[in-house]
């Protein structure tokens, strides 16, 4: 009998060679998955890849997939942590991590939502300086992780992500990849938020991670870094990999700035000066005490960004606080009158130079700063490339040695600027003292947020507790009131202002090395956009709490649509949510209800300490048109129809 292609007999041949096949695959799989186990268990013992390597627990030359090659790449860099929403497409980067995990070296966080992940892994990285890697699939969850990321960018936070990437040898649509008959969609897209890299090639991982090293562990520019992983790369064998390649180190820092011309004609601007304003951004966090001699030596007050809370103490009477488009009297004060600006470590974002009408009196400006665009972002300006509180230093050095004759007393700068702090102090006094209005929707009296959000933070700071802010009028009420003195205490994420940011950030409590305790406090927009905490925070031991300040709609928003148009347009509803029967749904959620005075709400705060884990304490707030139930807004701002003022503005200013 003739054999053809599809008789019963060759079909049996067929079968029986597939067979064969897959017995040998699954032995090879089987003793690559023991020597896989033999890695993760000589790392996990050694405490790093590069001591196992010494070691030689560790052997240099390994048979591995690139997914693993990745993962002892991270490693090597102290990356223990990923936070994940598994799919297809990163399905062999999950079985490594399995691996990996049960030989104690690594550590994965399953949540429910990629943005939530992308928020959870920046919080960490902001508060203790830990890295963690979110895992995504391809497609929906990677473009929700894209979307987070956006903190990590604009808050200059390291953060790695790894997507799974459409297949390289284009054997048609991968499914959830971006339909079109072109290469690399998603690396472009990744490309514009920040620095990325498709691994296509698995011989190419050295260079991948060394990319991704400088991106996320820069000095002063940090950011997210997004690894493309192609689905059938993932599992592509390297064969003889050396791992001595996989890189590590830290990229250096810049010091003071060198140019020491630039800083002599700093010091006779600054001499001339009448009125200097400092303003802190994020950059100048942590050069507290260099700020405190520069505002002697030039008899300057300092304006902060909401970033910068705490960079020189609450009390301090050169401590002007927020200034900026929401901002504070003082704050904004100071800026409108000051004839020279010094900014420390900013970017100028809008919120806080009033879309660049801020400083309409000023004739120089010196900037310090390790960017060059944010360096030369204003006109007429001394530039010191380099880092804040070093090249303050040698600024003070520099202005010392001019031995200025000692000012007699307070100068009519600091005097004029310590009155309008006194304005700004009883101008919040006033609405402390007024905490609770009549508000219609709750049909009674309930707690104003300015009420709220200062004894909820009053509370944080005496009891050691880090303070995180969602968007909105919570976030705005937020850093106008905190009164913090040292950095650390509280993370407002203004960088993006990402709705749902503080909430999700409490996984972070349950992330870190050292454990900490975290109050989210939040809007009920920001809440419902990621209330997956709920459930992720209890399922990896967040410890914290969700101060839900409901005042039944989109606030802000409503806020803003009033002073522009005098029109609230759709950014409320009509639906009524028991936000504390929603979170006691959850099996470990203590779900407490905050009350109407601030009594019931320092009790409710007490309880939910007391409790181990996650709590969620809710707070009917006040909305309405009462001056006392807000703390007012104090500059201007390139949106609406404020637009063709503000710009006109800008140009007439042209600095
Ligand atoms: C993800 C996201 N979407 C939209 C916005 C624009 N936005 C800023 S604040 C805000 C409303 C916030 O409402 P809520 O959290 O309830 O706080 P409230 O202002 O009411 O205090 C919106 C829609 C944003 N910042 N982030
Ligand atoms: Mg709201």
């Amino acid at each position: 009998m003739t054999v053809t292609a599809n008789s019963p007999r060759a079909y049996r041949e067929v079968e029986g060679e597939r067979e064969m096949a897959r017995k040998t695959i699954h032995k090879r799989q089987s003793s690559a998955l023991a020597s896989r186990a033999r890695r993760a268990r000589a790392v996990a013992a050694a405490g790093s890849v590069e001591q196992a390597l010494e070691a030689g627990s560790l052997p240099r030359f390994a048979e591995l997939t690139l997914a693993e090659a990745l993962v002892l790449g991270l490693l090597r860099q102290g990356v223990r942590t990923f936070v994940a929403v598994f799919g297809h497409g990163s399905t062999d980067l999950g079985e490594v991590l399995r691996v990996y995990q049960e030989a104690g070296a690594v550590r994965t966080l399953n949540v429910r939502h990629e943005t939530a992940a992308s928020h959870a892994a920046a919080a960490l990285r902001w508060v203790t300086g830990e890295k963690a890697a979110v895992v995504t699939s391809i497609g929906p969850g990677a473009l929700h992780a894209l979307a987070g990321s956006l903190v990590a960018a604009s808050d200059r936070l390291g953060v790695w992500y790894l997507f799974g990437d459409e297949t390289t040898e284009d054997e048609g649509f991968n499914m959830q990849q971006i339909p079109k008959h072109e290469q690399q969609v998603f690396l472009r897209l990744c490309s514009a938020m920040g620095e990325a890299y498709c691994l296509h090639t698995p011989g190419s991982i050295a260079t991948a991670l060394n990319r991704g090293l400088l991106a996320v562990d820069h000095p002063h520019r940090a950011g997210p870094f997004y690894l493309l992983l192609p689905m059938n790369t993932q599992p592509a064998r390297l064969r003889r990999f050396n791992l001595a390649e996989l890189p590590g180190g830290n990229p250096p820092p810049l010091g003071a700035a060198a140019d020491a011309a630039a800083y002599r004609q700093a010091a006779v601007a600054l001499r001339k000066a009448r009125r200097v304003v400092v303003k802190v951004g994020g950059g100048g966090r942590f050069a507290g005490p260099e700020l405190l001699e520069f505002l002697e030596l030039v008899d300057g007050v300092a304006v902060l960004s909401p970033l910068a809370t705490g960079a020189i103490a609450f009390a301090h009477p050169r401590n002007m606080l927020v200034g900026g488009s929401k901002g504070s009297i003082c704050g904004n004060y100071a800026m409108e009158e000051s004839d020279l600006l010094v900014a420390v470590g900013t970017r100028a974002v809008c919120q806080s130079d009033c879309s660049r009408t801020g400083y309409p009196g000023v004739k120089a400006v010196v900037n310090i700063n390790t960017e060059r665009h944010d360096l030369l972002h204003y006109g007429r300006t001394v530039a010191l490339l380099g880092d804040a509180a070093l090249t303050l230093r040698e600024l003070n050095g520099v202005l010392r040695s001019c031995k200025a004759a000692p000012r007699q007393g307070e100068s009519a700068w600091l005097r004029r600027c310590r009155a309008r702090r006194r304005e700004w102090e009883a101008f919040k006094r006033k609405r402390f003292s007024t905490p609770c209005l009549f508000d219609e929707r709750w049909k009674g009296n309930v707690l104003t947020q300015p009420a709220a959000i200062k004894a909820a933070t009053d509370w944080a700071r005496k009891n050691g507790v880090v303070a995180f802010f969602d968007a909105g009028d919570v976030q705005a009420n937020g850093f106008q009131i905190v009164e913090d003195d040292r950095p650390g205490c509280t993370f407002t994420e203004t960088g993006a202002s990402y709705m749902g940011f503080a909430v999700s950030a409490l996984l972070a409590t349950a992330m870190a090395g050292k454990p900490f305790y975290g109050l989210a406090l939040t809007g009920d927009g920001s809440f419902t956009m990621n209330p997956q905490i709920l459930i992720d925070g209890v399922e990896h031991g967040a410890t914290g709490c969700i101060l839900l300040l409901d005042n039944r709609r989109m606030g802000a928003i409503s806020a803003l649509q009033e002073a522009q148009y005098g029109q609230v347009y759709a950014t409320a509803d009509e639906v009524e949510v028991d936000y504390v029967r929603l979170a006691g749904a959850v099996k470990g959620v203590k779900a407490i209800s905050g009350g109407r005075t601030v009594a019931e709400l320092t009790r409710a705060l007490e309880q939910a300490r007391g409790h181990q884990g996650l709590s969620l304490i809710h707070v009917p707030v006040y909305y309405g048109p009462d001056p006392l139930g807000g703390l007012g807004a104090f500059g201007r701002w390139n949106v609406g129809n404020w637009v063709e003022e503000t710009q006109a503005l800008r140009h007439r200013i042209g600095l």
